[in-house]
């Protein structure tokens, strides 16, 4: 462990009852002040339409106290899924603003595409953690008419990608974007992302009007970010050739990870409503066998990303690779070796675990996914180990729970002070804190 985060290790004192009263008081007002009356905002100024992991994740939070809330979160974005079955990272509100955000509506141009929905939406995708998110609802409050609602089409967002998504033959599913990973700047981009060639910003960023620019992905990070949007737009949103004429494909472990779990909660969701889960539980168990297979890093004790461009594995010490522990196949030798990094490498006994690696070449303890610590992806560790190591799992949570009383619900913190960073009031910090103080 280094050195700052064993000094963090001190910090064990629980938050007291009253003060946990008032956290949830305070989880509920940032969900209630978020919500538009169809679906929530991850942030009402950084970001102001509907994301699509975010939802998932704020559907969670709002189960608890507003659960006719979390089932329309859900079900408005799905209402946006395009025909081929994938489902958008945004989906954008007709009342906001063009200047609001960018890249906007006018920029991803989804009415064009052949297969998009009726609503504007961005074409690219975010980690398919919903079928997660619909059977916890469910599982906090009982419906089985929305399960039945919402089943077929989350089946089909399973379809899209392993349909469309897997490029290479080998079981592994694509990401064509960094923001496809939710983790849009992790350093593990840094090497596929160095090949995309960047080209001038033609419209003003306005992520940097809101939070100051050392926070966020740099100007050339966003570069090629845009160039890549505009190439895979320009293409159609197609995906038959992607390996020739895409210059980021890339198998990320946590978007794979969040795959097979999908399929596991498929399988509960099926046996709920009378459907047939084995077929769920099968590409469940074969996506957690290829991923062991081509994922795993036996030296590192981590999973890793692969690019699929060059078939090279990206060795970063990245937070994705710990999140296929929520993979309810996951041997459990591979499962304990991960166990191990996470506490010896992200420091998981002390606080929430950080978006890459401290003492890794490219940490940053404020910029974005460069090492600050996300409530969303302590609350996926929480999940994978609540089942296999229930002390671990429980310490995580009282993390969560700390963090959040002592900074608020920022979007994300750093890992040794534990400061806020990012936007205030964010949607998912909000959530998954309401989720974990129902676990307890
Ligand atoms: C961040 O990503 C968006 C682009 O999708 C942005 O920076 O503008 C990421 O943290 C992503 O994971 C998240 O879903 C989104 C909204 O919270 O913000």
């Amino acid at each position: 462990m280094t050195a700052p985060l064993r000094a963090q290790a001190s910090r064990t004192a629980t938050v007291a009852a009253p003060a946990i009263d008032d956290l949830r008081e305070a989880a509920v007002r940032v969900l209630s002040a978020n919500w538009t009356g169809t679906h929530s905002v991850p942030s009402r100024t950084l970001y102001p339409h509907q994301w699509s992991w975010d939802s998932a994740f704020i559907a969670i939070g709002l189960a608890g106290w507003a659960p006719e809330r979390a089932r329309r979160e859900l079900l408005t974005l799905f209402d946006a899924q395009w025909r081929d079955g994938r489902v958008p990272h945004i989906v954008f509100s007709p009342s906001v603003p063009e200047e609001a955000y960018f890249p906007g509506p006018a920029f991803w141009r989804s009415h064009e595409a052949p297969a998009a929905p009726r609503a504007a939406t961005s074409g690219i995708v975010q980690p398919p953690v919903h079928a997660l998110a619909a059977w916890r609802v469910h599982q906090l409050a009982p419906d089985r008419a929305f399960l039945r609602e919402i089943y077929p089409r989350l089946v089909a967002q399973q379809e899209y990608l392993r349909t469309h998504r897997r490029p290479a033959g080998d079981g592994l599913v694509a990401i064509v974007h960094p923001w496809e990973s939710g983790m849009d700047n992790s350093p593990a981009w840094d090497e596929p992302l160095a090949a995309v060639p960047a080209e001038p910003l033609r419209e003003r960023r306005r992520d940097i009007t809101h939070v100051a620019p050392d926070e966020r992905p740099t100007d050339l990070d966003y570069q090629r970010y845009v160039a890549l949007a505009t190439a895979y737009r320009d293409g159609g949103y197609r995906d038959d050739r992607l390996l020739d004429e895409h210059a980021f494909v890339v198998a990320d472990p946590l978007f794979n990870a969040a795959y097979g779990a999908a399929e596991a909660a498929l399988a509960d969701i099926a046996a709920e409503i009378g459907g047939d889960p084995c077929p769920h539980l099968e590409e469940a168990e074969a996506v957690t066998r290829t991923m062991v297979d081509r994922l795993f890093d036996p030296a590192r004790n981590l999973f890793l990303a692969r690019d699929l461009l060059t078939g090279k594995a990206l060795p970063v010490d990245s937070v994705a690779g710990l999140i296929p522990l929520i993979l309810p196949d996951l041997p459990g030798d591979i499962a304990d070796r991960l166990i191990d990094t996470a506490v010896t490498r992200f420091g998981i006994y002390a606080g929430l675990p950080p978006s890459y690696a401290p003492g890794g070449p490219a940490f940053e303890r404020a910029r974005y996914w460069r090492g600050p610590a996300w409530v969303n992806t302590a609350w996926l560790l929480w999940h994978g180990l609540r089942q296999r190591r229930a002390e671990l799992a429980t310490l995580l949570a009282e993390s969560i729970i700390r963090v959040t009383a002592t900074s608020g619900f920022r979007e994300y913190f750093d890992p040794f002070t534990w400061e806020g960073h990012g936007c205030h009031d964010f949607g998912w910090s909000a959530a998954l804190t309401l989720d974990v103080l129902d676990a307890r």
